[in-house]
């Protein structure tokens, strides 16, 4: 089964429509598709074919979209590189996903500069060479190749296919509706699924996306208070800002504005009621980047009767509880449906992530009466810090590569501005500093990793097998 080509398709259909906007600039479906051709020819001119697989490394700024729509017309894989992370992690993904080519931003080349990266200008500069444009995108073609953390400590590449994406797509808008004039503001990263469903869903609505490279969120809340913008996703934190922002100015939405999609962790009910009186509706939504973003969703009419749950699942999709099933019994949160990943790349590639035709979430959960999904807690030690996500055994690691450092302990500690952060716990068995230890850390882990509070300790509490047990060291904060 295939697809037209989404990009084609769409400027065939609605050409004149705006397609993205950054600061002053637009460009229209036509224009976008126009210099997606260009791309495509530059990327193929340096060697890049349908059966590449290219790591991109870059901000969330125009040229990003261009390089990503010129490698949709190649056809090729693309790896996308979180921007936060440190050199030895990136290097990691890009010897774990074999990329044969990374493209970088100009700016971040430090951070790849021993991958030989192809820099946005060298391709800017390069002269298209000719490409067989493909008029029909197989379903099953890999789009995208995102890398998500791990209770090992080593990030698993998650393939989104076509049809993930546009499940993903389709299913929102049965959600939450589409109309020809919505503008989606996208201030998440793009090479987060928060991020890049927002092009796929422009794509495949024919809507308009208005890009930041960074986060703002007095402008955001300008923007929606003008009705600029119809919809924005957003993480905790950043609702929290543009709320205190629209609190400050004591605005209120504007009657074009939609809605804010919210996720990526958990939403203190506190910020959906202030939103409430803002006039801003907030819809929870529960998704992950083996489900190309939006699994369930809390519609605007539950919101209030509902709040603190993520919704119900969308049309496509099916959620249950393992275990009995009966209503208000916890237990790992399953899902099915098109949007699922087929499964990982690298090292994890034999990993069967449908055992029994379901992913395990690893998440816990339970649905009430009504079949309402509530989040509560994770099996795993995941952290999530600001729609981060973040796994203790990967702050261990680097912790107990430091001479001085016999045993390390990570957990995740609540926190008022991020949600959660990374606390840890160090036995030593030579002298050192705590400060000599974090900037020993922020070489080699993204600066939202580096643990937030370091403390020496005697010994870690363990299990009679030796495990360390984090939930305890969670009583020791
Ligand atoms: C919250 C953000 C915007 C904060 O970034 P900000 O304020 O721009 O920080 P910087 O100026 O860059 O840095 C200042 C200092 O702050 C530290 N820092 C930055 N971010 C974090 C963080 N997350 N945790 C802890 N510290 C942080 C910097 O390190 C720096 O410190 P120093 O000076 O010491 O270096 C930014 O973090 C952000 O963009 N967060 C959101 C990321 C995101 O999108 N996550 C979602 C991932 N999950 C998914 O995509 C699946 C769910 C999903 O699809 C979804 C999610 C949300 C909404 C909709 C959906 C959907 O289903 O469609
Ligand atoms: P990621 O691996 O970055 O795709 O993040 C997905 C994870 O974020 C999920 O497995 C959950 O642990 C967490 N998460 C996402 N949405 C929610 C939500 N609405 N409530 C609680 N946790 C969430
Ligand atoms: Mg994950
Ligand atoms: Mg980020
Ligand atoms: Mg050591």
């Amino acid at each position: 089964m295939t697809y037209p080509n989404w990009l084609s398709q769409r400027s065939f259909l609605s050409g004149s429509r705006m397609a993205l906007s950054f600061k002053e600039q637009q460009w229209t479906f036509e224009e976008i598709n126009e210099i997606a051709l260009e791309y495509a020819g530059k990327l193929a001119a340096l060697g890049v074919r349908q059966e590449s697989r290219v790591a991109i490394l870059a901000k969330s700024n125009p040229e990003f979209v261009f390089v990503m729509y010129g490698c949709l017309h190649v056809g090729c894989e693309m790896v996308m590189l979180n921007e936060r992370l440190a050199a030895p992690e990136l290097a990691y993904q890009i010897d774990d996903s074999k990329a044969e080519f990374v493209l970088a931003d100009d700016e971040l080349q430090g951070k790849v500069a021993d991958r030989n990266p192809v820099l946005f200008s060298a391709i800017r500069e390069t002269i298209p060479a000719r490409f067989d444009i493909q008029p029909q995108w197989d379903k099953e073609r890999t789009i995208s190749i995102m890398y998500t953390s791990g209770t090992t400590g080593n990030p698993k590449g998650v393939r989104q296919t076509a049809e993930n994406h546009f499940s993903s797509a389709v299913s929102s808008a049965l959600n939450i509706g589409i109309s020809p004039e919505d503008v989606w503001l996208c201030s998440v990263p793009l090479f987060h699924i928060s991020g890049f469903s927002i092009l796929m869903r422009s794509l495949i609505y024919g809507m308009g996306v208005r890009l930041y490279e960074k986060f703002d969120a007095k402008r955001s809340a300008e923007e929606i208070c003008n009705g600029t913008v119809t919809h924005m996703s957003l993480v905790g934190v950043m609702l929290e800002r543009v709320l205190s922002n629209v609190e400050e100015a004591s605005m209120n939405a504007s009657p074009r504005f939609k809605a804010i999609l919210a996720g990526g962790g958990p939403i203190p009910v506190a910020y959906i009621q202030r939103a409430e009186r803002c006039g801003i509706p907030v819809l929870q939504t529960y998704g992950m980047t083996e489900t190309s973003s939006q699994t369930t969703t809390l519609q605007s009419a539950d919101a209030e009767r509902k709040i603190g749950s993520s919704g119900k699942p969308l049309f496509l999709y099916q959620v249950k509880i393992e275990g009995t099933g009966q209503p208000g019994e916890k237990g790992e949160i399953l899902i099915q449906g098109p949007q699922v990943t087929p499964g990982y790349i690298g090292k994890f590639s034999d990993r069967n992530v449908k055992e029994d035709g379901w992913l395990h979430t690893g998440d816990i959960g339970y649905m009430d009466e009504e079949g309402f999904l509530f989040v509560i807690d994770r099996r795993s030690d995941l952290i999530v810090s600001g729609g981060e996500n973040i796994y203790p055994a990967e702050i261990e690691k680097v912790l107990l590569a430091h001479p001085a450092v016999r045993e390390a302990g990570v957990c995740g500690v609540t926190d008022a501005q991020w949600g959660e952060i990374p606390a840890a716990f160090v036995v030593l068995n030579a002298p050192a500093e705590a400060e000599e230890l974090i900037d020993y850390c922020k070489d080699q882990i993204a600066s939202y990793k580096v643990p937030k509070r370091l403390s020496f300790v005697e010994a870690l509490p363990r299990n009679a097998s030796n495990k360390l047990l984090r939930r305890e060291l969670k009583q020791w904060n």
